[in-house]
């Protein structure tokens, strides 16, 4: 049912039909999603420097102490100029390395409500968390912090970052420092967001193979879900509220998805061999649920190339479907659009039980 879905709506697939076709074509689908969708990620910094800029007092006890509690500061070198954003770091003390998150966040404190830090470390994971306004703001100045930083004044070209490059390209530097502390299991982090940062989880996810589980709460329009054909939000809904979220290309494809090149699945498919988890809410109509699975169906295909598997079935999931048994999960928890308990209560668990040795 679902693959006629897909012919009916026109979603193109990649063509692979090998693993070794996937991997020859990659190198140009990353190219060609940058260059239309979201722009091109800014160039590696001169030079980066991670400043613990804990605050509070060594009296000052977290988590009944069964945690520590970091304050970091990254602070950027780039063509000779300076900027910086800070994020958060709780690790649990396991004494052993624990695998952990990167959440991309809306908000700077932890715990805030969608990054329930003491439950996360009660399950044994080590969480860092990003305020995606702390990097630049969620607006269409790009003279802000990170964005001003980069664009120095330039005008934006067809190609230069939207809004969510930048975003993930801040996790990125914030993969890298996780990757110096011994504390963490470098082969077991993730990346998660919700929403607009659920699409931000995929780019830095699809992009950075360091993350070995990429991780989008309800991402909708620019995320998990198939733009052709697609409920609530469309591509031109998007772009008249949100168009600094993208390059300026993407401004072509309004009202014109069929002239992409690509869908969504092929972001999602830039994942595999690593797992992704795609999520849903069953009264988020505007993100619509049935796009953000056929999203996750498409891309399995690719996860299949490799031997992978997705357990969903070929048909539109219903309110309270979750589908576990594989390396691509999907679950849509009955409710509103929001990162809940519910939706950490299925990752972490997963997580858990996938582990890379
Ligand atoms: C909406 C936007 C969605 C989604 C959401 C959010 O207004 O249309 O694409 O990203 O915001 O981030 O909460």
């Amino acid at each position: 049912m679902l693959r006629e879905e897909l012919i009916k709506r026109g979603v193109p697939m990649p063509d692979a039909s090998t693993k070794e076709d996937w991997i020859a074509l990659r190198p140009q689908i990353k190219e060609t999603i940058l260059r239309e969708v979201y722009g091109e990620f800014p160039h590696k910094p001169d030079a980066i420097e991670y400043k613990d800029v804990t605050q509070w007092g060594l009296e000052e006890v977290f988590m009944a102490g069964d945690a520590d509690k970091y304050q970091i500061r990254v602070e950027i070198t780039y063509d000779g100029r300076k900027g910086s954003f800070p994020f958060n770091l709780a690790i649990p003390k396991a004494g052993r390395p624990v695998p952990a998150l990167v959440a991309i966040n809306f908000e700077s404190g932890s715990p805030y409500k969608y990054q329930p830090t003491e439950e996360i470390i009660d399950n044994g994971f080590a969480i860092a968390g990003l305020c995606y306004n702390d990097v630049t703001k969620d607006n269409d100045d790009f003279s802000d912090n990170i964005a001003g930083l980069i664009y120095n004044g330039e005008p934006r070209t067809a190609t230069s970052p939207g809004k969510i490059a930048i975003w993930s390209w801040a996790a990125s530097l914030v993969m890298d420092y996780l990757m110096t502390r011994p504390e963490i299991d470098h082969k077991n982090i993730a990346v998660i967001g919700h929403s607009r940062l659920g699409k931000t989880s995929l780019v830095t996810g699809a992009f950075d193979e360091r993350f070995a589980f990429v991780i989008a709460n309800d991402s909708g329009c620019g995320g998990a879900a198939i733009s052709r054909g697609k409920g609530g939000e469309s591509i031109e809904k998007i772009i008249d509220r949100f168009p600094y979220w993208f390059c300026l290309n993407y401004q072509k494809y309004v009202g014109k998805e069929d002239a992409m090149p690509i869908d969504q699945n092929w972001l999602l498919s830039l994942v595999a061999p690593r797992k992704l988890m795609i999520a849903s809410a069953s009264e988020d109509l505007w993100a619509d649920p049935n796009s953000e699975y056929l999203g996750a169906f498409a891309a399995s295909e690719i996860f299949k190339l490799y031997g992978l598997s997705f357990a969903g079935p070929d048909r539109f999931p219903v309110p309270g479907d979750s589908f576990y048994d594989g390396d691509v999960t999907y679950h849509q928890r009955i409710g509103k659009h929001y990162l809940s308990r519910k939706d950490w209560n299925h990752y972490l668990p997963y997580i858990r039980t996938h582990l890379n040795k």
